[in-house]
Order: C-alpha cells, then structure tokens, then sequence
C-alpha cells in the first residue's frame, strides 16, 4: 500500500516564529530552460525589484520567460553566491519577504540573529540541522536525487525550536 504522510509543522507552537530558506545555487529546472512563452507577471515583479533590469527587448514586451525570471532571481539573491537565501520570515505575526536582493552573508547572518536571539532555541535548531545532515549523508535516496527549490523551513516559539525539510516538487533522480 502506499500512501502519504502529512505534518503540520506548525503544530505544538504557541505564536511561532518562522524563516523559510531556499536551498540551492539554482531554483529551476533544466527542463524549464527550453520553455518560451513570456508572461507579464513576471517581468512587473522583476521591475519592482529593479526598474533597471529588464533588457530593452523585455521592456518593449513587457513579459520575460521565467526561465530568464529565475535566472535573474538567483543571480540578484544570494542563492548563486551562497547556495541558499532568505525566502521570507514570520516574526510575532508580521510577514517579511522583502530580502530579494540580499546577496551578502554579512546580511543573512543579521537576520538570523534578529530571528535566533536566545542561546537554547539556537542549541536545539543546530541540533537539528546536524541531525538532518546526518540522515541526508546516510539516505541511498540524497545520495542519488538532485533538489530544486526545496526549502529548510525554521519554527520556533519562546521554548521550542525545530527544522524541516519541505517543497519537494523539483526533486529528480540524477
Ligand atoms: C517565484 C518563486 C517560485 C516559483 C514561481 C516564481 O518567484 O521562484 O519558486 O514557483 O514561479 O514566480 P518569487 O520568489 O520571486 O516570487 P515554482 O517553484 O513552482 O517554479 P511561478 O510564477 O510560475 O509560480
């Protein structure tokens, strides 16, 4: 039989605080590369990070291919200089996405600590994080399967800390 387990991460949680971090230099899939249909979309968010960035071409459309969307998302991120970057926080209820272009480990590093202040929930989301580095290192399944866009989501409230895993839309075998 197969079947799926579901957890909500949340659970146990009183007020949780949260830090979702994209992993990865590339958050895209080759196969998504030859895809050529430009959107709109796309290029109004890549204009309201940077009014600059679009080519000329691009901005007599006024639509990019979202492959040339996530190219230039990694690139202005953190993910191609660092291998992951900040995707968005919780913190006593308000929502803050607003790390695009974050590039610099100097910047990451102040948002952890702004988000980690006490030394016990640091302990416990180090414990974790050894633990999954443990369990990645001696799964058959890591070891043979490539991870696009997955995300190491970070919870704590004023007790409790834990890590996981998640977004496992882009996983192939490689
Ligand atoms: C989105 C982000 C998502 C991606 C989405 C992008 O950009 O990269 O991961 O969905 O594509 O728009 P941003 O973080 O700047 O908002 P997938 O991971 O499913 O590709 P979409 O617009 O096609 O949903």
């Amino acid at each position: 039989t197969c079947y799926i387990e579901l957890q909500c991460c949340l659970q146990n949680f009183n007020t949780p605080n949260i830090c979702d971090v994209k992993m990865g230099v590339r958050t895209f899939l080759e196969s998504e590369v030859t895809v050529n249909k430009t959107r709109h979309d796309l290029f109004l968010k890549m204009i309201k990070e940077d009014r600059d960035a679009p080519t000329e071409e691009e901005r007599k459309s006024e639509a990019i291919t979202k492959h040339r969307y996530m190219e230039w998302r990694d690139t202005v991120s953190s993910s191609r200089s660092l291998g992951f970057r900040l995707e968005g926080l919780t913190v006593e209820g308000k929502c803050n996405r607003n790390f695009k272009s974050n590039r610099e480990l100097t910047d990451a590093k102040k948002v952890f600590e702004s988000f980690v202040t006490q030394r016990q929930i640091r302990d416990q989301y180090i414990w974790r994080l050894e633990k999954i580095e443990q369990l990645c290192s001696e799964s058959p399944f890591f070891a043979h399967h490539e991870l696009i866009g997955s995300s190491l989501l970070f919870i704590h409230d004023d007790s409790k800390a834990s890590v996981w895993m998640i977004d496992f839309e882009k996983t192939r075998s490689s």
